[in-house]
């Protein structure tokens, strides 16, 4: 009695052991492969909480990647909160040695470069919003704007909000709230609206410069909106301080980049193209870019399905297209897609290597990707650098280090594996 007693614990602790290195191996295998739970249509109604702890228990909070010419450390510090697990939000460099870091839902909080250690949440902006898509950060003025996905009983529209923020002893608070820009209201019922809206904001040149995507569920984003000047969508606007906006440029299909390059002179912006077509672009006023009438890539309805024929859309007249004007060629583009995010200029001594060149973030691709340019802003050199989450965000802090954002909850500060000879 007593060995067949002893013999059911034993079995019974190689069924548990077992059980739980199953879960922990799925879990790892899925998130790499970016399978269910993590990169399916599922993920969104797995309560945060479950995957903030399945990315918990599977990450190394310190690990190595090697590129041509470093061998980057990867510190990982995970956000103390279950909502920075999503699809948005996003982070900034205030205060020379501290992160702001915006999650989706709209709580703040910030990162303390030096120490390493988290500040307490503010949620005075908790759930005012439906996604927030992009901050930007005018620090001399005080002054934080959000541009955010708002819902209006069944209507989804984008708006640009500005409050003056203090922050003092690691405490970021906002007050004083005023829109400046509210997009046209798009009434339909579905929620996909965050991954077609764009979203980014930066302030230059005395204006607020907003990407936005086609902004519908349309297959593979062929819409009217990106052609039409009717239309908020699909546009770069230059929105002056007063909320006037104006189409800076057009034909975008989901641009979820945008930032200044070459000593803040050049703006660029990173698109959301069809399968196998997403771009990066200079953008100059009146350019038109083209989508959907001119692209690379084709439909995301005819992969795998050898269909030559019907590469393209054939009515493209019926999406506002005017196939005698010259499109503007994109500067980069990536197949297979990698999902483009947010980018920005190395421009420290810290990597002497990467000085100059574009770092740009990928959600599907779950990579950085460094870009060479020419005196001619031509791209001659890429180096993709393996990041293993989905990039969000990202910014260079003062001492030259990448800091990136992802939406498994985590920042994660890039730099050099030093080797003593
Ligand atoms: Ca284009």
């Amino acid at each position: 009695m007593k060995i067949n007693k002893i013999i059911l614990l034993g079995f019974s602790i190689i069924f548990i052991f077992f059980s739980f290195y199953s879960a922990y191996a799925f879990i790892q295998l899925a998130k790499k492969n970016q399978t269910w739970p993590f990169g399916s249509g599922i993920s969104k109604y797995l309560p945060n909480y479950f995957k903030k702890v399945g990315h918990e228990i599977t990450q190394e909070n310190e690990s190595e990647i090697i590129t041509q010419y470093y061998t980057l450390k990867k510190d990982l510090y995970p956000i103390p909160s279950s909502n920075a697990t999503g699809i948005g939000g996003g982070i900034n460099i205030i205060d020379d040695s501290y992160i702001l870091n915006t999650l989706n839902n709209g709580e703040l909080i910030t990162f303390n470069l030096k120490t390493k250690s988290f500040s307490k949440i503010n949620k005075t902006l908790k759930d005012k919003y439906l996604s927030i898509r992009d901050i930007e950060l005018i620090e001399k003025d005080k002054k934080i704007l959000f541009l955010s996905l708002k819902q209006n009983n069944h209507c989804m529209s984008l708006v640009l909000d500005q409050f003056d923020y203090t922050f003092e002893k690691e405490n970021f608070e906002v007050n004083n709230h005023k829109n400046i820009w509210e997009s046209s209201n798009v009434c339909k019922t579905w929620d996909g609206f965050e991954g077609s809206s764009g979203g980014r904001v930066i302030s230059h040149d005395g204006y607020y410069f907003v990407s936005t995507g086609f902004f519908d569920k349309v297959p593979s984003g062929v819409s009217k909106n990106s052609q039409s000047i009717k239309s908020d969508f699909g546009k770069i606007l230059r929105i002056d301080p007063l909320g006037d906006s104006e189409i800076f440029s057009l034909g975008h299909r989901n641009p979820q980049g945008l930032f200044l390059f070459s000593d803040k002179n050049i703006i660029i912006a990173t698109e959301h193209g069809p399968s196998g077509g997403d771009e990066i672009n200079i953008i100059e006023k009146s350019n038109n870019y083209g989508w959907p009438c001119e692209t690379f890539g084709n439909l995301y309805s005819y992969d795998k399905k050898n269909d030559i024929k019907n590469m393209w859309p054939e009515n493209l007249k019926k999406f506002n297209c005017d196939l005698s004007i010259t499109f503007k060629k994109p500067l980069f583009t990536w197949t297979p897609s990698i999902a483009i995010s947010q980018g920005a200029e190395y421009n420290k001594n810290y990597f002497e290597k990467f000085k100059n060149n574009l770092i740009v973030g990928s959600l599907g691709g779950m990579s950085l990707f460094r870009l060479y340019l020419s005196e001619d802003y031509k791209i001659i050199n890429e180096e993709r650098i393996v990041i293993d989450e989905r990039v969000r965000d990202l910014a260079i802090s003062n001492d030259g280090k990448i800091i990136v954002y992802t939406d498994s909850g985590n920042l994660l500060e890039l730099s050099k594996v030093e080797y003593n000879n």
